[in-house]
């Protein structure tokens, strides 16, 4: 996980919210390998010890967030999949239904925030600096910030990335990946344990289907292979074509947590 990338030395350290701030400790990667490759004992502790860490977390947000019938989704993706564009898309369309709030995660900028905010929802920036992912603890301290109101809905858009995102429970009730087909049909073989993580694949840019080599069909497959029981929507974010397919689902679940509370 981490230790491989690196980013788990940035863990509590270089996030900030609503600031753009580096901890300046970039020799990182290099530092970790070294590590790993000395006392690989001592790098496979340290990341059972980050990830329980992390887990503990994680279990007090979900109880809270059950506490206030909150629906969270966390949307995670490779960078530029459509995330942002979908969520202005999902504010817009439940305004006035729902209480949308977002936390939004990049290593730097507010530039998804304000794009967010100018869609009407209220919204938390988490800069992560030298972080590939946003954890537990980045999501408590954003809640302070955000204060979402009970029965409300919180979408959570994770830092582009496939990989290390799939390891780290915030406490939401789902996780929704987001992949568009200019990426490839292969990305559900190709990063397996984000796909065996989720509980929906958004397939989206369909309406750029005519121009790129890639198949639906196949892709649903690959999915399935990983998750057998994975619903996968193909979704233009910019048309809106298969969006009311995806807004029943997050209305179904938001039904479904106001129930259980
Ligand atoms: N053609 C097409 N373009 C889209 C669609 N959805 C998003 N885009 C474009 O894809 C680019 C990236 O979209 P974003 O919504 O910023 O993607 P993101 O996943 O939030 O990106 P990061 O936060 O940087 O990971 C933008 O130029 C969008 O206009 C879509 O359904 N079709
Ligand atoms: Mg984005």
């Amino acid at each position: 996980m981490c230790a491989t990338c690196g980013c788990g030395e940035s863990d509590g350290s270089v996030i900030t919210i609503e600031t753009h701030t580096h901890d300046g400790h970039t020799h990182t990667h290099h530092h970790v390998h070294e590590h790993e490759h000395d006392h690989p004992h001592e790098t496979l502790t340290l990341e059972q010890k980050v990830l329980a860490k992390n887990d503990a977390i994680a279990e007090q947000n979900r109880r809270w967030f059950a506490d206030h019938a909150i629906t969270v989704l966390n949307l995670t993706s490779s960078p530029g999949s459509g995330k942002t564009t979908l969520l202005e898309r999902t504010i817009r369309e439940l305004s006035g239904r729902r209480s949308v709030s977002v936390i939004e995660g990049d290593q730097e900028t507010t530039l998804d925030a304000d794009r967010i905010h100018s869609a009407g929802a209220n919204v938390v920036q988490v800069n992560t600096g030298a972080g590939c992912h946003l954890d537990a603890s980045m999501i408590e301290r954003a809640l302070a910030k955000l204060q979402p109101a009970d029965s409300s809905v919180l979408f959570i858009e994770n830092v582009g990335n496939l990989v290390c995102p799939a390891m780290f429970d915030l406490g939401e009730m789902g996780k929704v990946v987001v992949i568009s087909v200019t990426e490839g049909t292969d990305k559900p073989l190709k990063y397996p344990h984000m796909f065996a993580a989720a509980t929906l694949v958004l397939v989206n840019k369909i309406d750029l289907l005519p121009y790129v080599d890639f198949d639906l069909e196949s892709c649903s497959q690959y999915a399935r292979l990983v998750n057998r029981d994975v619903t996968v929507l193909p979704v233009s974010a910019k048309t809106g074509e298969g969006l009311d397919a995806w807004f029943t689902w997050v209305e179904m679940n938001c039904r479904a947590s106001i129930d259980s509370d």
